[in-house]
């Protein structure tokens, strides 16, 4: 009989360039949001893949940035914490792309004593050249790692990249119950679900500025009641989030709405309010409460 094997394999990279997209391509479940703006995600998110015989625990964390208020930092410190407890490392980078900016971070992948698998990303938009010529500058740069070239929106090699993670897995019993997907309680992927659709309608520091509480999950036989508060900094951005008679908000809450149907499997009913919470970015504890400071 095979022994079980299990560990944490945590995807690390600049921002924008697919992580959230791989850890779901894993997963089959769209556990993590995906915009085209950086800064996407804000926390670190386990997927869990299971099997038989195995229980790859994966982690998707915010884009490595150099912080410039307080939630950035938290968020960096979502990065670190995944540096280590890593059994194996995904460096994700996009075609084009070079090295990350933040020297530390990069240090700690090129000496790392844990397999390191760099998966070049995109490659669907790109052509053999290019491709060719970052298998190169990557194997040069970070020695120690596998390459493997791969699109993750179009689901090519990532199956390869799977089948390697199970050969490179440490034995160990699971960590977590085999029909668990995540660690994350369910209010936490309605705030996404919400914060995703800012991301998509609203311009410039907005997005930025804002945080989602959810007040209310209210789960019934066939209905789940769903309370949330969309948090921005300033009374102008409450203006332009709820725009026109309300307009702004109510497309945020029909699309969320459909989303987390789709991802409950259930019938929703979403009501949302906005508030402000002055510099909620910089305030320790507004940050710890919204689940920042681990
Ligand atoms: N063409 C192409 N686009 C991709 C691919 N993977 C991701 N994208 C797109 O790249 C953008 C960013 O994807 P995310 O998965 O949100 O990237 P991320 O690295 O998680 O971003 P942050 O959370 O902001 O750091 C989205 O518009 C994706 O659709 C790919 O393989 N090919
Ligand atoms: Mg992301």
């Amino acid at each position: 009989m095979t022994k079980h094997k299990a560990g944490f394999v945590n995807i690390i990279g600049n921002p924008n360039v697919g992580k959230s997209t791989l850890m779901n391509a894993f997963v089959g479940e769209r556990l993590s949001i995906i915009t085209s703006k950086a800064q996407t995600t804000r926390h670190r998110i386990l997927g869990i893949v299971n099997g038989d015989d195995f229980q790859v625990l994966l982690s998707d964390t915010p884009g490595i940035i150099k912080p410039a208020y307080q939630l950035q930092e938290s968020m960096m410190d979502f990065v670190k914490s995944a540096f280590e407890d890593a059994d194996i490392l995904l460096y994700l980078v996009e075609l084009g792309e070079k090295e990350l900016k933040d020297e530390a971070f990069f240090n700690k992948i090129t000496n790392s004593k844990i397999p390191v698998l760099l998966l070049i990303n995109k490659i669907d938009k790109g052509n053999e050249e290019l491709l060719s010529e970052a298998l190169k500058m990557w194997q040069e740069k970070v020695p120690n790692a596998e390459i493997f070239a791969i699109s993750a929106l179009q689901n090519f090699g990532v199956s390869e990249v799977f089948n390697r993670i199970i050969e490179l897995l440490p034995e160990s019993p699971p960590f977590y119950p085999k029909d668990q997907l995540t660690d994350k309680p369910e209010r936490f992927f309605v705030n996404e679900a919400i914060r995703e659709k800012i991301l998509i309608h609203y311009k410039k520091e907005i997005p930025y500025s804002v945080e989602i509480d959810t007040e209310e999950f209210f789960e019934e036989e066939n209905i789940i009641r769903i309370r949330s508060v969309i948090m921005v900094e300033r009374e102008t951005q409450k203006g332009i989030i709820i725009g026109h008679k309300g307009s702004a908000l109510k497309r945020v809450g029909i699309e969320a709405r459909k989303d987390l149907e789709k991802f409950f499997g259930k019938q929703i009913h979403l009501e949302l309010y906005v508030k402000v919470n002055k510099d909620w970015r910089s305030n320790e504890r507004q940050l710890r409460r919204f689940g920042y400071n681990q």
